[in-house]
């Protein structure tokens, strides 16, 4: 019973993770981030993973991260990344959907710039982003 169980659940998640990642996306909104976080409203997610928060500017090329939350596989509301280093008003954030795959540990953010542990994830081959401004 449980074998047909979980083998039930593995199918459901071979099925429902494409159309999962193309729905993926992160909403939010240009904020003040004086209480040293970062929020994200909405963020879908095709797997279990991180929403991470790249500084950015008008180039919008990924740059080092300040800061990431952990994600559930779907819907995630309310996600706030506390921030690692001191992000100035007016600075540009870039807030991207990442995986919890590559990695030596499971639930351990391993992610470094250009690093393929807990890589962004690439549905149609584009990053899930959004860019907001500190305020
Ligand atoms: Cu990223």
């Amino acid at each position: 019973m449980t074998r047909i169980l979980a083998s039930a659940a593995a199918l459901a998640a071979l099925f429902a993770a494409p159309a999962l990642a193309d729905a993926a996306m992160v909403e939010a909104s240009d904020q003040s981030v004086a209480n040293g976080v970062v929020s994200a409203e909405k963020v879908l997610a095709p797997a279990n993973g991180w929403l991470v928060v790249h500084r950015t500017d008008a180039a919008m090329k990924p740059g080092p991260v300040v800061a990431h939350a952990p994600l559930r596989m779907g819907e995630n509301r309310d996600v706030a990344a506390i921030l690692t280093e001191a992000v100035a008003p007016g600075e540009m954030l870039m807030l991207m959907v990442h995986s919890e795959e590559g990695g030596m540990k499971t639930g351990v953010f391993e992610y470094t710039l250009g690093a393929k542990e807990d890589g962004p994830i690439k549905p149609d081959g584009k990053l899930v982003m959004t860019v907001v401004s500190a305020q």
